[in-house]
């Protein structure tokens, strides 16, 4: 059976990019971007788009059958910042959207579920540096409590019901496309924009908050290639560490000024930084590149001038 793409929640930060590079793999007309509202970027224009609400499983199961999707992408989602502030419905998107999704791929309905977990599954009691694949996990956020709840799920119908759901651990995601929104790592974007569009930021961290970070390429290409490996080759059916690199706002600053170098940043820490400070510094991968050959491309200084340049030609 060829594949058939449904992505939910297609119109959030990593969903706009994973739109166009899911097209880009298996043809505009079998990638169908859904969201609870459609954003304005181009990309949702192009494209077949459906209004869906990840919450309502008879909508799930209409578009899926309407479409005749085999593989969906379940990118919906309160991210740490939000839950926290809207713990009840944090709990109930981020967890019975995934119920509704893993039922359908129970049903026999769709064939292969994508679900995103997070850095956040980690928690203070675990390694901070280094953090590996299997360790202790406390998560003392709603947004790391319900990913982790949703890892748990995801192999728990991998192995009772032959469920073929695929999933990596998310860290904070640059991108210069579309904005994140509700996360603790959003500053590592919101800073370019700033140092872009006004020459200085005051960032919501401390200077020496170390977090995981990558690249949006790198993200998509973790995703399709997860999706693509081998079931065999699939063996973490949880969700897989990945990373790419490590920095605190004050080592991303002094980056920022070597291509501007008037940039100004200060500090002023809100309640994100109760989160951060739960958080990795940096991650072992080393699962993810022994079962399906991952390996990230972009490095701090590329990621500086691509994000650089390109708000540069967007937004000024
Ligand atoms: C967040 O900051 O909440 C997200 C994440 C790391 O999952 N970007």
């Amino acid at each position: 059976m060829s594949t058939k793409v449904l992505i939910i929640g297609a119109c959030g930060q990593i969903g706009t990019e994973l739109t166009t590079a899911l097209r880009n793999t298996y043809g505009f007309s079998n990638v169908i971007a859904s969201d609870i509202r459609k954003s304005e970027s181009d990309v949702f224009n192009q494209g077949t788009f459906e209004l869906l609400d990840a919450r309502d499983k008879d909508a799930i199961k209409a578009c899926v059958e309407k479409h005749k999707i085999t593989d969906v992408y379940l990118m919906a989602a309160l991210l740490s910042a939000t839950a926290e502030k809207n713990p009840d419905f944090a709990w109930d998107l981020n967890m019975n959207s995934l119920f509704h999704v893993l039922n359908l791929a129970k049903e026999k309905v769709i064939q292969k579920v994508f679900w995103p977990s997070s850095i956040a599954v980690f928690g203070e009691n675990s390694p901070k540096k280094n953090t590996p694949q299997h360790t202790i996990m406390e998560p003392s956020t709603v947004y790391g409590i319900s990913k982790l709840s949703g890892e748990r799920w995801c192999e728990y119908y991998h192995k009772n019901y032959g469920v073929d759901v695929r999933s990596i651990r998310y860290p904070g995601i640059i991108s210069w496309k579309a904005n994140p929104g509700g996360g603790t790592t959003d500053y590592a974007v919101e800073i370019f924009h700033e140092a872009v569009q006004k020459g200085s930021y005051t960032c919501f961290l401390r200077d020496d908050t170390s977090l995981p970070m990558m690249f949006m390429d790198d993200a998509v290409r973790a995703t399709i290639n997860i999706m693509k490996a081998e079931p065999e080759s699939v063996k973490v059916r949880s969700s897989y560490n990945i990373a790419a690199i490590s920095f605190t706002p004050a080592e991303l600053a002094t980056a920022i000024q070597q291509i501007i170098p008037e940039f100004a940043i200060a500090y002023e820490p809100d309640s994100r930084q109760k989160i951060a400070d739960t958080w990795p510094e940096s991650i072992d991968d080393s699962t993810a590149t022994a079962d399906w050959n991952w390996s990230h491309e972009f490095d701090m200084k590329t990621i500086v001038s691509e994000m650089i340049s390109n708000l540069q030609r967007v937004l000024v």
